[in-house]
Order: C-alpha cells, then sequence, then structure tokens
C-alpha cells in the first residue's frame, strides 16, 4: 500500500509519532499533535510538519483524511468521538506499519513475558539462520523498521492492546498469546473489555495462519473459541493435542503427524512464566522448520533482558534479583514462584487500578519473611498486607531506604527480590530507570566477605 497525497493527524509525538511522522511526512501533509507543549525532537527539524502542541483537545485533529493515534492515547478523548462521527479513519501505527511491510509478522501479546517471548523468538530463529527482527511494544515502534524489511526478512512483533484498538487489517501469520491478567483497568472498563482488545491479534487471521495460545489460562481459553486459524496450545502440563507441552522435564511438540521432544535445555530463564514462554517459542521455531538441536541450543545461549527477574548479586548468602519490569501483582506473583523461601520483597510505586494486591500477599505469604514498601502507594500497600497476613511490614521512604532495610533484614539463604506490582511513574520515568537505580543500590551496598559474586 503507498500512502500519498493524504492530510494526516498523528495524535501524540512520543516515539510512535515521530517514527511515524518520519516516514509519512515527505508524501503527505502530517500535522502532530501532543497534549503537552513539549520541544521539537531535532529528528524532525529539518521535515515539512506542522506541529500543534500543548492542546489537550487536539483542536482540528478530526480535520483530515487519516488519524494516526499513539498507544498511550485513550480512546475516549473527546477528539475521538468528533472524528468518528464525521467518518475519518482512526488507525494505529502498528496497522499502517503492517499495510506498508512486506515481510511476514509472528505478534506476540499478553499481559505479562511478551518482551522476553519476542526476544527469545528472535534469538532461536536467528540461531537457526533467518533474517528475524524484533520491534513494537518492546521498544522499537513497527513503523521504524519497515523501510528497511524484504519479503526474506521475519518481523517479530510484540503487540500491546493499546495498539490493537485501532487496527483495521492487520494480520499476523503466526499470533501468540501468552497470558490475561488484570493490567490497564484504568483504560478498560473490565477483565473482559481488556482481553477482547487482546483477541483482537487473530481477528483477520484465516485458516492459512496460527494462533499459538496458553492452555493453562483460563481467559485465554474462555475468549478464543471463535478464532478462525489453526489453532496450537503450549501447556506446562502433558497433553496430547497439537502443540508443545511439558512431560517429565521434557518439551513434547506435536503439529499434524510430525512430533518431537528434547530434555530442557539448562537456561538463564527462571520461573515457570518463562517455561511458558519457552514451549510458545519453541513452537514458532518447529513451525519455522528449526530442528530440535536449533532450538534447544538458542534456549540455552539466550541471556534474559534486563530488570525482569534479573540476578544482580550475592552478598554473604543473600541473592538480590532486580525485577522492576513487573509492574502489576501478576508479573510480580511469577517472580515470587521463581524463588524459594525466605524471600523479602520489597514492593510499591503507583498501584494499578483493579489489580490484586491482597491476592499477592496472601498466596505468597508463607514464603515472605518480610514486605519492605516504597513509593506513593505504601500507606494502601501496608493496610492489605496487614489483611492478608503479613506480619512484618517496613514503610520506606526511598528506594535506597527499601534496599537498606531489606538487607539489614536478610540472613544467609534468604532472597532480596525487587518486584513492585506497580508502575515506577510515582517516582522514576520508567521502570528502566527505576532497575538501574535498584542496581546502582545493591551495587553499592557494603561490600561482602568471602562469597560475594556480582552477576
Ligand atoms: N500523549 C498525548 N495524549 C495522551 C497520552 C499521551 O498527547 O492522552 C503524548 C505524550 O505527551 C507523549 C506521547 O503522547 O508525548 C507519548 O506517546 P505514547 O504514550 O503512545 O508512547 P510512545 O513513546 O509512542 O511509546 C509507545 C508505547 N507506549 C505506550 O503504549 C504507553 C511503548 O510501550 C512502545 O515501546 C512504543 O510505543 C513503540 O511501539 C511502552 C509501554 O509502557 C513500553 N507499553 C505498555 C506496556 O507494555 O504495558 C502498553
Amino acid at each position: 500500500m503507498i500512502i500519498r497525497g493524504k492530510k494526516i493527524s498523528v495524535i501524540g509525538l512520543g516515539e510512535t509519532g515521530i517514527a511515524t511522522a518520519k516516514v509519512l511526512a515527505l508524501e503527505n501533509e502530517v500535522t502532530i499533535y501532543d497534549k503537552k507543549n513539549i520541544p521539537i525532537p531535532p529528528e524532525l527539524k529539518e521535515l515539512p510538519l506542522k506541529f500543534c502542541l500543548g492542546d489537550p483537545s487536539y483542536t482540528g485533529a478530526e480535520e483530515a483524511d487519516l488519524i494516526i493515534i499513539s498507544p498511550g492515547v485513550p480512546s475516549t478523548e473527546p477528539f475521538v468521538r468528533r472524528a468518528l462521527a464525521r467518518n475519518i479513519p482512526i488507525l494505529s501505527e502498528i496497522e499502517i506499519a503492517y499495510q506498508l511491510c512486506p515481510a511476514p509478522i509472528i505478534a506476540v501479546s499478553g499481559t505479562d513475558g511478551k518482551s522476553t517471548t519476542t526476544s527469545l523468538i528472535t534469538h532461536i530463529l536467528k540461531k537457526g539462520g533467518k533474517s528475524a527482527i524484533a520491534a513494537g511494544n518492546i521498544g522499537i515502534p513497527f513503523i521504524k523498521v519497515v523501510p528497511n524489511l524484504t519479503p526474506k526478512d521475519i518481523v517479530v512483533l510484540e503487540v500491546s492492546s493499546f495498539q490493537l484498538e485501532w487496527i483495521d487489517k492487520f494480520r499476523p501469520h503466526i499470533g501468540v498469546l501468552l497470558n490475561i491478567a488484570a493490567d490497564h483497568l484504568d483504560r478498560y472498563p473490565s477483565l473482559l473489555e481488556y482481553g477482547k482488545t487482546k483477541m483482537r491479534l487473530f481477528e483477520n487471521q484465516d485458516e492459512n495462519d496460527f494462533a499459538i495460545l496458553n492452555r493453562d489460562d483460563r481467559y485465554i481459553m474462555e475468549l478464543s473459541r471463535d478464532i478462525r486459524s489453526h489453532k496450537l496450545y503450549f501447556s506446562l502440563f502433558p497433553d496430547e493435542g497439537e502443540g508443545a507441552f511439558l512431560r517429565n522435564d521434557e518439551i513434547h511438540i506435536k503439529i499434524g503427524s510430525e512430533k518431537f521432544s528434547f530434555p530442557i535445555p539448562p537456561t538463564k530463564l527462571e520461573g515457570l512464566h518463562n517455561l511458558q514462554n519457552i514451549l510458545a517459542s519453541s513452537l514458532v521455531g518447529f513451525l519455522l522448520g528449526l530442528s530440535p538441536t536449533v532450538i534447544s541450543e538458542a534456549l540455552a545461549t539466550f541471556q534474559p533482558l534486563e530488570h525482569r527477574i534479573e540476578r544482580v548479586r550475592e552478598i554473604n548468602g543473600v541473592l538480590f534479583i532486580n525485577d522492576s519490569k513487573a509492574t502489576n501483582p501478576h508479573s510480580a506473583s511469577r517472580a515470587l514462584e521463581a524463588f524459594p523461601a525466605p524471600i523479602i520483597l520489597i514492593v510499591g510505586g503507583r498501584m494499578k487500578e483493579g489489580a490484586d494486591y491482597e491476592g499477592l500477599f496472601r498466596e505468597h505469604r508463607e514464603k515472605l519473611k518480610a514486605v519492605v514498601l516504597m513509593g506513593e502507594s505504601t500507606p494502601i500497600l501496608a493496610e492489605i498486607a496487614r489483611k492478608a497476613g503479613i506480619q512484618r511490614i517496613y514503610e520506606e521512604k526511598s528506594l535506597k531506604d527499601a534496599v537498606e532495610r531489606a538487607y539489614s533484614l536478610s540472613t544467609p539463604g534468604d532472597t532480596v527480590l525487587f518486584s513492585p506490582a506497580c508502575s515506577s511513574f510515582d517516582m522514576f520515568k520508567n521502570f528502566e530507570e527505576r532497575g538501574k537505580l535498584f542496581k546502582e543500590i545493591v551495587l553499592s551496598l557494603r561490600k561482602g566477605e568471602e562469597d560475594e559474586q556480582v552477576f
């Protein structure tokens, strides 16, 4: 598809808006809107663009042939209603990129594990000699990589529910859905609506495409009945159906009459949730014709992403884990499952609406030696933790105080787990900044004696 000679409104001057404007500016009349009055990025200054910044009403945005909306902009904004009333098409950047993209797409979505699985699939495919490129919600807008793609490449695209809200024809050849749990409930009226948005990943697929689904996730099983593409499942439990399943510490994969199995290789990906990510990724590798040896070697050589159950340091038998990416209780719960008791949990930040914090504390109560709270949610989380039966609760002002408190409480054999279960926006720019500071603080703790290990 070619987009030429159109009057286009791009809403949001972030990663998505900048990349979109760069691709469309020369052949269209593009205006970028942002509710904040932010500086124009230098990379856009030479381009024939118009800007309308610092206007939270986005006045005039609907006077266009096409509106491209950034994922962070909610569909409840009044300009959306005005544009729809005038039949102005509103699309997301991934829809535009899809229509311009010459390469096949493997799309990965889910509440948690998207980035790890996107990276792992990319790693497996590369090890198998394929030209795979990771993009999307992982941090590289899809549209940014499109101009350099050829039909020989494969795009491994991390897709968020926000990006799926405004798709039209977007159709990945393989769609992977990892899990659905309470998150972003400030943006969706219910978990069901959020789940339905995730399901849009498959809405344009037909029987020549594949849907890879988590059999152990009851929401996915309930919502996936109407998918038209070839359904394949993954599960931590044995199964005779088509897909990837665990049996006796072996990964068993079956599609049609083809099957193979191989032992779970040694891997740095910790926790059962990562085993699910491994199963889904192995299934993609198998679908694309890779051998068990290649997949197994790729799993063994994969380096986990920063801030996701990342081992930072062991001091005098106390292990420090950075899991700053855990921005909801579901994700923190997966990290708590990955380590044995006793665990000292550092938790807090900006709480997620509708998320079950009491359930998190209750479920892991027996393993928790102490809970150290930080961030704006401290008083509320203290109350919830008490209600859930946690005995030792400490309220700290800063991340530094929280780490020092956790260290002072620890004895050899403990794990200090920083898995905030909240977003970082009360104190930090993003979860990366929060995780980096955690690591800096841990690395500056007074030196251990003999058994010091920095990972
Ligand atoms: N803005 C408005 N009006 C609004 C909201 C935002 O004008 O109502 C403006 C902001 O002032 C800002 C710009 O829009 O200048 C930011 O746009 P954005 O929030 O859509 O963010 P981008 O920089 O374009 O990054 C987006 C994704 N962000 C969100 O979905 C919130 C990034 O995912 C993604 O990596 C990037 O596109 C490339 O595809 C981040 C994320 O947090 C990591 N994703 C959520 C998640 O993983 O849970 C979904």
